[in-house]
């Protein structure tokens, strides 16, 4: 759960790819056509935008049944996964559990908001059903866990259907130092819907490109370091980072006991606090939920934090020493400071340019590749240690590393596996004092020295940065984060490649965001900050995708009543 931003990647000098820049122009937001929306003058919410709120109010005044919105949104994945091959599985239940879920609303048993809602879930959060877990690795392929993931689990308890798995960066990006975002053995190169080759990000990459283009209502993805904040930036998405321990990573295929946690993915602020409400919780099966500081473990109402006015009287500040290399993403320094205005006029306080002195020694240290190198070791042989179906007889990372590099779908050497090398390198996981030793000093300087001291010594509710600075802090502590679309990179903007050379990195039209930080388990307030801006701004209805599936719920409903 690695994130691998686009931005991150180097510039081939004279990478030229085919432009479709009259395409741009030419695109249109399929969702103002209301022509393939409507039967009999009642509006269908077009899916590329469709709200829970609308899907809900839909399905209660039976306008379309979940069974209607599961084949809508398989269609619209069928027309567009040969390109971007966002989505690795299609739940052979989904159908059964959506017509379970429509009579039993029937009876007038529901739920909850989530009630007959497909959301599609990153392959590495393991279902006991149909489906593989198998972080997109051939080594997995088979296997089976003894019970739903703590994730899976609460999905399904809320109503939700799993509708599938998304395609990932393998390994949520802990195998190789040179593969591309958004590959797996087993899923293939997911591509985003911004560009021709857009390089989606990752490692939620499928989770990022299928939200993104509503193929479900949304996605959860996971994060280490990046991996829902950079894909959710990238492809024009909301993204909530949780604090580690505010959901539970019981059978979700682990990089990080530290630093893992689960996330939303979703087109609107609302609808990613809506997911948050449902997954949010204590798990004795991880003992980290037990951090969550509220009475009586009271999660916080994070739909009611959705509030337009909550940015009057916040102060918000701008670590400036965090952003430095702002300027060189096309686009971003106008949008960002445009952002800084809107707050000022929306009443918040901006304290611009504080210093969070632990950011250069935290960039010189090396100490996260030693607490993630340490925990990998320990925590998958846990995961694996769980499994009641195994394959491959993969115990630990060593014979992981045998298997990969032993199998030639897994394209070794071409992609190394250099990670995992340099962790059984160490020959110790995180028991070792080594590990101690890293993990407090990275505590400090990302505390202290760093967001947690940051907030506390201005003053502030929220720190912001563009999301492309955003993740490294907030993972080596723990603290959440939650993204916003900001803006796109303009129509003169160069075309540069990824570092593997089969993606584009940096294009016109590439979509990016904008990050409120805050202390751990803060979720409510940043979520209220983030909705304000949102709501203010509406920025992802600005950036249109080049590619976008055309079925639509009016069709399968007109398909269904033609067969009556
Ligand atoms: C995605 O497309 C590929 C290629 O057409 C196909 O092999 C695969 O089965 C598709 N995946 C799903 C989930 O339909
Ligand atoms: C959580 O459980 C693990 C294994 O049971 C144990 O090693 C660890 O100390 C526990 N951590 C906390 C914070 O309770
Ligand atoms: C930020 O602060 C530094 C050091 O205090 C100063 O040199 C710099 O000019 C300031 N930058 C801005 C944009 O205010
Ligand atoms: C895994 O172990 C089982 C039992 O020891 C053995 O029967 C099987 O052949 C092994 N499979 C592989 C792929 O090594
Ligand atoms: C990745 O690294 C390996 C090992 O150094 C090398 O053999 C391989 O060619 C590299 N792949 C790319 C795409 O550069
Ligand atoms: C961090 O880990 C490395 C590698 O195991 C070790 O050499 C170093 O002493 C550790 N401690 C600190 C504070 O970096
Ligand atoms: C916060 O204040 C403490 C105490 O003065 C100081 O050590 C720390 O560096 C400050 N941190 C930040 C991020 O300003
Ligand atoms: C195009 C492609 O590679 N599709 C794959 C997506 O993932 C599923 C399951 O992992 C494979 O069966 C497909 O072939």
């Amino acid at each position: 759960m690695l994130g691998s931003s686009a931005y991150k990647a180097f510039a081939l000098a004279g990478a030229a790819v085919c432009l479709l820049q009259d395409g741009f122009a030419a695109a249109t937001r399929r969702a103002l056509d209301t022509s393939a929306t409507a039967i009999d003058g009642k509006p269908f919410p077009p899916l590329l935008d469709a709200e829970l709120e609308d899907l809900a109010e839909g399905l209660e005044s039976g306008l379309f049944t979940s069974v209607d919105l599961v084949n809508a949104y398989v269609a619209r994945i069928l027309e567009v996964n040969s390109t971007l091959k966002m989505v690795a599985q299609i739940n052979p239940d989904a159908l059964a559990t959506a017509a379970d879920l429509d009579a039993a609303r029937a009876k007038g048993i529901n739920h909850g908001p989530l009630h007959g809602i497909p959301i599609l879930i990153k392959n590495n959060i393991a279902t006991k059903d149909k489906m593989d877990n198998t972080a997109g690795s051939y080594a997995l392929a088979g296997a089976r866990v003894p019970e739903d993931s703590t994730m899976a689990a609460k999905l399904r308890r809320a109503g939700a259907i799993i509708l599938g798995k998304t395609n990932l960066s393998q390994w949520a990006n802990f195998r190789s130092s040179n593969s591309s975002s958004g590959w797996s053995a087993l899923g293939g190169q997911t591509e985003g819907a911004y560009f021709p080759k857009q390089d989606p990000s990752g490692s939620s990459s499928g989770s990022g490109v299928a939200s993104s283009l509503g193929l479900a209502l949304a996605t959860l993805g996971t994060e280490t370091d990046g991996s829902i904040l950079s894909p959710s930036s990238l492809n024009n998405l909301v993204g909530i980072k949780p604090s580690v321990g505010l959901t539970s990573r019981h059978l979700v295929i682990p990089i990080s006991s530290h630093q893992d946690t689960i996330g939303p993915m979703a087109r609107t602020v609302k609808d990613a606090a809506y997911l948050l409400a449902a997954i949010a919780g204590a798990d004795p099966n991880d003992n980290y939920t037990s951090a969550i500081p509220f009475p009586e473990h009271k999660i916080p109402d994070y739909v009611a934090a959705c509030d337009y006015f909550s940015l009057a009287g916040a102060r918000i500040g701008v670590p400036r020493n965090v952003i430095t290399t702002i300027e060189t993403i096309p686009g971003l320094t106008t949008a960002f400071n445009g952002a800084l205005d809107l707050f000022r006029a929306a009443g918040a306080t901006v304290v611009d340019n504080i210093t969070l002195p632990g950011y250069e020694p935290l960039r010189a240290g090396g100490y996260e590749q030693v607490v993630l190198n340490s925990d990998f070791v320990t925590d998958l042989k846990a995961y694996l240690a769980q499994l009641t179906v195994n394959p491959n007889n993969v115990t630990s990372l060593g014979d992981l590393l045998k298997f990969t590099q032993a199998y030639p779908l897994e394209q070794w050497p071409l992609r190394d596996t250099r990670r995992w090398e340099t962790a059984l390198g160490y020959g110790h996981g995180n028991e070792a004092p080594e590990f101690w030793a890293n993990y407090t000093t990275q505590l400090y300087y990302a505390g202290l020295l760093g967001v947690t001291g940051g907030l506390r010594n201005h003053s502030l509710d929220a720190l912001v940065v563009p999301t492309s600075f955003a993740s490294m802090m907030p993972a080596l502590i723990g603290s959440p984060v939650v993204t916003v679309p900001l803006g796109k990179m303009p129509a003169d903007t160069a075309v540069v490649k990824n570092q593997f050379g089969n993606l584009v990195s940096r294009a016109p039209n590439v979509p990016f965001g904008i990050s409120f930080l805050g202390e751990r388990f803060s979720e409510e307030k940043l979520i209220g900050l983030a909705y304000a801006f949102e709501q203010r701004t509406l920025v992802r209805k600005t950036v249109v995708p080049y590619l976008q599936p055309t079925a639509e719920l009016a069709d399968v409903v007109n398909k269904r009543m033609a067969k009556v």
